[in-house]
């Protein structure tokens, strides 16, 4: 088990730009709305990869589709842009067939728990060492707002204008059921503690699941009475608890609050290193 260094001096924004980051052209922009969450998760990932000191050459990142897809393009690292969902199917292929890669798998929360949560369920239950970074907006954004499986209870979507009546997923602890060995949850207003928990997740050998609160204030803030960036960063930081506060309180305090930190940190025998005992035993046999 890898736990990052505790001591790190935030470096001037050119150096993670110089280091890890595409800027657009000159005559283009980011794909981000104004002000989006994914701006600030972006930053956190680019300063976990200069934590860790990880060689770009060594890096892909995987992504599906959805606003958060692009960020893959302005992080230097080798990029596999495939099927909506399917980025951890895609991100087990990556890793299996090259070890030595830190393979970074970016999803939505639609991408991953949505169209994409047999992919996630099973790569967490095989425990490949990958790291899956899930931006939760509450919604399926590049699309327009609709509802989706992380959209709040009572809250207002495209496709609930009334207030969503199913129940919702709590990521986190979809991946610690399913099997994997490192889980956090941090939020873009926790830009240092986000940061860590990327930076350990990566460290860590086996399945590594973030989850990051990602404002979009435009599509899911405007319609429930948050349409400024400001004001779901706001949120975030007045009602988000740590997993230490969380276990002293009782479940009806802890209800509606953000619980922040790392649920699980474990060790497991990794499916990588697993193949690669089989195969040398299979080939010794014959
Ligand atoms: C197989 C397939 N089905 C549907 C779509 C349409 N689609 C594109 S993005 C998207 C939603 C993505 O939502 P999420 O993963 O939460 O990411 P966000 O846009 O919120 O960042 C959908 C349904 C698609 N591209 N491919
Ligand atoms: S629609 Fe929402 S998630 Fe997509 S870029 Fe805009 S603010 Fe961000």
């Amino acid at each position: 088990m890898t736990t990052v260094r505790k001591t790190y001096k935030p470096l001037p924004m050119e150096h993670y730009i110089e280091n890890y980051a595409i800027m657009p052209a000159v005559d283009d922009h980011f794909r981000y709305c104004p002000g989006c969450g994914l701006g600030l998760a972006q930053s956190a990932v680019v300063r976990a990869f200069d934590y860790l000191k990880l060689d770009p050459s060594k890096i892909v990142t995987v992504s599906g589709s959805g606003c958060y897809a692009v960020m893959g393009q302005y992080i230097k690292a080798h990029q596999f842009h495939g099927p909506h969902g399917a980025g951890a199917a895609a991100a087990t292929g990556i890793k299996l067939a090259n070890p030595e890669l830190t393979v970074i798998c970016l999803q939505g929360d639609g991408d991953a728990v949505s169209i994409g949560a047999g992919h996630f369920v099973h790569g967490a239950r095989r425990n490949i060492d990958i790291t899956v970074i899930v931006f939760n907006n509450f919604v399926f954004g590049e699309t327009g707002g609709q509802g989706g499986p992380t959209t709040p209870l009572g809250s207002k979507t495209e496709t609930s204008p009334y207030g969503m009546i199913e129940n919702s997923f709590d990521i986190c602890q979809l991946a610690i059921g399913a099997g994997a060995t490192y889980v956090a949850r941090s939020t873009v207003y926790h830009a240092w503690h986000l940061t860590k928990c990327v930076a350990n997740a990566i460290a860590h050998k086996g399945f590594s699941v973030v989850e990051v609160l990602q404002n979009c204030h435009e599509l899911w803030g405007r319609r429930n009475g948050m349409p400024q960036a400001s004001q779901m960063l706001n949120w975030y930081r007045d009602d988000s608890i740590t997993v230490a506060q969380a276990k002293e309180m009782s479940p009806e305090q802890v209800k509606g609050k953000f619980v922040i930190g790392e649920f699980v940190r474990s060790d497991k025998p990794e499916i990588g290193e697993e193949y690669a005992k089989l195969i040398a035993r299979v080939q010794k046999k014959g």
